[in-house]
């Protein structure tokens, strides 16, 4: 049978461990023979969207078009994985609508799966890899989210992986696990 594509959001706060665990999960599906491709700020940001910052407006367009360029990876079969903030409920109900109402090819709409990295605050913030919530808090990075900046809570995310809680290889089963109830995997 020929290998469906979808998308994989991951959104949650700096620090909170998406891109790891959108990592080992790329790693596990590509493993498996299957065809995955990660989005992050890395391919992204400093290409296609390096024209944007980090302002709410710079944010929605940024969200935009990384599920247009997502959705168009899903359409072609492959596996999507997006590891962005993501932090306004409104930019992600878009990408979700953008793949749920239809394909690009094909009448069939094509899944989201919106994976919630669920981390208090303060560990992230403890955690502070490239020290941005120490120079946050000191007023020199503006409109980090978090601090100076709204991070919206899904309300109905299909998968919440608590990373301060469970391992990267438990976060990594657990959302395999869930695709494979959606008749995904
Ligand atoms: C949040 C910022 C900011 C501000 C720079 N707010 O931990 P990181 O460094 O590697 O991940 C963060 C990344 C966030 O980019 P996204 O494209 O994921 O954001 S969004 O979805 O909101 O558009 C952080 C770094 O960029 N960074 N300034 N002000 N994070």
């Amino acid at each position: 049978r020929k290998q469906r594509g979808f998308t994989i959001w991951f959104t949650g706060l700096s620090a909170s461990g998406k891109s790891t665990i959108a990592t080992a999960l790329e790693q596990h599906l590509l493993h498996l023979g299957l065809a995955a491709y990660r989005l992050d700020g890395d391919n992204v940001r400093f290409g296609l969207n390096k024209d944007l910052g980090f302002s709410e407006k710079d944010r929605n367009e940024n969200i935009r078009r990384i599920a247009e360029v997502a959705k168009l990876f899903a359409d072609s079969s492959t596996i999507a994985i997006t590891s962005f903030i993501s932090p306004y409920r409104a930019d992600r109900a878009i990408a979700r609508d953008l793949h749920t109402s239809s394909s690009t090819t094909e009448d069939e709409p094509l899944p989201f799966i919106e994976v919630f990295v669920d981390i208090p605050l303060a560990e992230a913030e403890k955690r502070d890899p490239k020290g941005l919530y120490k120079k946050a808090r000191e007023g020199k990075i503006p409109e980090f989210t978090g601090i100076s900046a709204p991070y919206e809570e899904p309300e109905n995310p299909e998968v919440v992986i608590k990373s301060a809680e469970v391992s990267v290889e438990e976060a990594v089963r657990r959302i395999t696990e869930v695709l494979g109830e959606k008749g995904l995997l």
